[in-house]
């Protein structure tokens, strides 16, 4: 096969989900779904895959969301990991293994890793000033605290990491540092950590990152990686004063555990382990054989811990390789909107499950077909319905339909013997023979929608070919004719079988079963191993693979008999979408209504400023202006930059109304403007003045606008 690489042996890992939360379709599509395509592809290539996932059960957001709901952290991370669990099973996310950090196995791997670290010498130990809430008296770190983040401007940057730009921070290089416990501006208290001086890494990491990997990594993954290295690293802290994690284990330690990102990435070692040893294997291989290939498949806003945190630890602990390959994805909206568990804005997969029972692979398809590989990208339910409709249904599972009824009714469903072949026959036949190396050819570089395309692409010539050849128009005058096309069609039919696999692996089992032809796949979640296994006994005559396919013509013999139909796929209709909407719609309004209250609130308090005197007030130059360009501004969700015709001159104004106006919407719109406001430079844009702005009854923004008409711009406001 043409991209196929040589290694034989696969470590892939997906991220650890926190257990503080059910999963939504952002996770699939961004991680488990291509990870799962991924291995499930290479274990079709024969290879040898350990896919490695499990709960990550520590860190600060297990207690926050305790706290939240009163119960504990222990109550917290069992119910969310039996639900994850089960989303993954559900969706036929094939691991090998799926463990959690709170296994007694890994909180000892874990320890093991530190201390080795800690008697090399690899670490600083060091008294500093960190952040502490006084109210709650407990030190403030990663999600215990936001703040803007001192790269972007984003304001609600936790302690160790910037949502929004992906710097990897420390709590205390956040500007306005808040507690998220009690609101407190938190104080400054010394205490203990032991660091990881990544700064000694530096020259290991541009050789192997930026020199070793600048051609074969994303480009997304490798940009980040690169601006990280060229800013310089900083030693990072790897021990947090908290009582919810795994106990520093070295002296001095006490009341101290792990941070969460020096525990988690080490969980892809205790879970192989895990693995191993409940099937008798060897997990070292995975983890220390040269010849290995580790794969780790997550979000973009895990990229610096994937690709210079965790490396440089495991190449401090000398005993393991590095990854080959880190594919990150960027991030999955929904209709228009940021992915938030808080604000309920999401899929979540249990509730889709319920919605639309039996439609897994159909989500898997939407979401490969539209993922968000190099760019954040939107799910709306309006794509879903049409990827569905259009491809699914009328492609896919309208020419397999077609080829089964005919096979049935004109040859009891034994696969006819075919005539002489014509030229579009050997034709079609040959292409098909082209899509394993087609379809590889992507997923070795990691494009799964372009792979998924292809596979599509098969759907299409079989479709094609029967339109063309129309065998229910045939047989009336040519019935050996029509032995050949449909015998073609059939092969056609056991391609889309096998290479549909990966993609739709529940498809693929009951395109199988109409065939009558057995699953090759060795190894698949736990739950359909199980089934597999009996059915194999019944039917384990056929041997076909993706190489067979590139090889052979004859991929389903004449004579063998076909199952009786069932359709693969079923039509989305209007009705079934406008409920989803309206579903969103509520979640819009519930969340308004919680807004709204806080505003009120916030506004109570706005009233108390003090008093000002008339001179003060002579001071604002308030002026009549228009809009008259407004563009948004890179990388900030909130803020849009206009340009204000004020009569006397043009200004500009950065203005944080992005989440409520679009820029067309206001161009041309009267405003009131103060001009003699200092400037000020945001994001590096220097803003020459502020509109003035209010909220209406809805608590939507709206403009202090001047009477349109007969108002000119300059005019004084007084
Ligand atoms: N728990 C996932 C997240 O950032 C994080 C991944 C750990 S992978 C070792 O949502
Ligand atoms: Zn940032």
């Amino acid at each position: 096969m043409s991209q196929t690489s040589s290694s034989s042996r696969y470590t892939i890992t997906a991220a650890l989900p926190y257990t503080n939360g059910p999963i939504h379709i952002g996770h699939l599509a961004g991680v488990y779904v291509p990870a799962d395509i991924y291995a499930r592809y290479q274990r079709l290539q024969g290879k040898d895959v350990a896919f490695i996932c499990g709960s990550d059960e520590h860190g600060v957001a297990i207690p926050m969301r305790a706290k939240k709901e009163g119960v504990t952290p222990k109550e917290i991370i069992d119910r969310y990991h039996e639900i994850i669990k089960k989303s993954f099973v559900d969706f036929g996310i094939s691991f090998d293994n799926y463990s959690r950090t709170s296994a007694e196995i890994h909180h000892k791997t874990a320890s093991d890793f530190f201390e080795k670290l800690y008697h090399q010498g690899d670490f600083i130990e060091e008294v500093t000033e960190q952040l502490y809430d006084d109210e709650a008296k407990q030190f403030l770190a990663d999600r215990f605290v936001t703040g803007t983040c001192p790269k972007c401007g984003y304001e609600e940057a936790y302690g160790d990491q910037c949502e929004n730009c992906g710097s990897s921070l420390n709590a205390t290089d956040l500007i306005n540092p808040k507690s998220t416990i009690t609101g407190a501006i938190p104080i400054l208290k010394r205490t203990k950590h032991w660091f990881l001086p990544l700064d000694r890494y530096e020259d290991f990491l541009k050789k192997w990152i930026l020199e070793g990997h600048k051609n074969d990594w994303k480009p997304n993954v490798y940009g980040q990686c690169k601006s990280w290295i060229d800013d310089g690293l900083k030693p990072r802290a790897v021990t947090r004063d908290l009582d919810w994690g795994i106990p520093v284990p070295v002296e001095g330690g006490e009341g101290k555990v792990l941070y969460v990102w020096f525990d988690a990435p080490i969980g892809y070692i205790s879970s192989t382990k895990e693995w191993a040893q409940r099937e008798g294997r060897d997990w070292e291989p995975y983890w220390k054989d040269k010849e290995s290939k580790l794969l780790h498949f997550i979000g973009k806003d895990n990229i610096v811990f994937h690709c210079i945190i965790f490396p440089s630890m495991l190449k401090a602990h000398g005993d393991f390789i590095l990854p080959e390959n880190v594919p990150a994805n960027e991030f999955l909206n929904l209709e228009g909107n940021k992915l938030s568990t808080s604000k309920n804005w999401a899929v979540w997969l249990h509730e889709y499950l319920e919605e639309f029972p039996g439609m897994e692979d159909v989500l898997r398809y939407t979401l490969t077909a539209n993922a968000p590989e190099t760019k954040d990208n939107d799910f709306t339910w309006k794509d879903f319905q049409a990827r569905n409709n259009n491809e699914l249904v009328a492609i896919f599972g309208n020419f397999i339909n077609r080829v089964a009824v005919l096979t049935h009714k004109y040859y009891d469903g034994a696969i006819p013997y075919p005539d002489e072949f014509h030229d579009i026959d050997k034709e079609t036949l040959k292409s098909l023979r082209n899509f394993p190396a087609l379809i590889s050819s992507s997923l070795e570089r990691y494009r799964f929608r372009e792979a998924s395309q292809e596979l599509m692409n098969l759907a299409r010539l079989g479709n094609k070919y029967l339109a063309d050849e129309e065998p229910w128009k045939l047989i009336k005058t040519d019935e050996k004719r029509t032995k050949t096309v449909m015998f073609v069609a059939l092969q056609i039919a056991t391609g889309l079988a096998i290479l549909s696999e990966p993609f739709l692996p529940f498809t693929s089992k009951k395109l199988k079963n109409i065939l009558n032809i057995a699953s090759t796949t060795p190894v698949l979640s736990k739950v359909e191993r199980l089934s597999d296994h009996t059915e194999n006994s019944t039917k384990n005559t056929f041997e076909s693979s993706w190489s067979t396919i590139e090889k052979e013509e004859t991929l389903i013999q004449s004579g063998h008999q076909i199952n009786k139909s069932e359709l693969l796929f079923r039509k989305v209709e209007d009705k079934e979408i406008e409920v989803q909407l309206a579903k969103l719609e509520a979640t819009k309004k519930a969340n308004a209504s919680t807004e709204l209250s806080t505003s009120q609130m916030e506004k109570e308090i706005a009233r108390q400023k003090d008093t000002i005197t008339f001179d003060d007030f002579t001071k604002l130059d308030m002026r009549v202006g228009t809009i008259i360009a407004a563009e948004k501004m890179p990388k900030a969700n909130k803020l849009l930059v206009l340009k204000v015709d004020t009569g006397l001159d043009t200004l500009t104004i950065v203005s944080g109304i992005a989440e409520s106006f679009t820029p067309e919407e206001i161009i041309g719109k009267k405003v009131t403007v103060l001009v003699n406001l200092a400037p000020r430079k945001l994001r590096g844009v220097e803003s020459e003045g502020m509109i003035l702005m209010t909220e209406n009854k809805e608590g939507k923004l709206v403009f202090v606008n001047p009477d349109e008409d007969g108002v000119g711009n300059g005019e004084g406001i007084n």
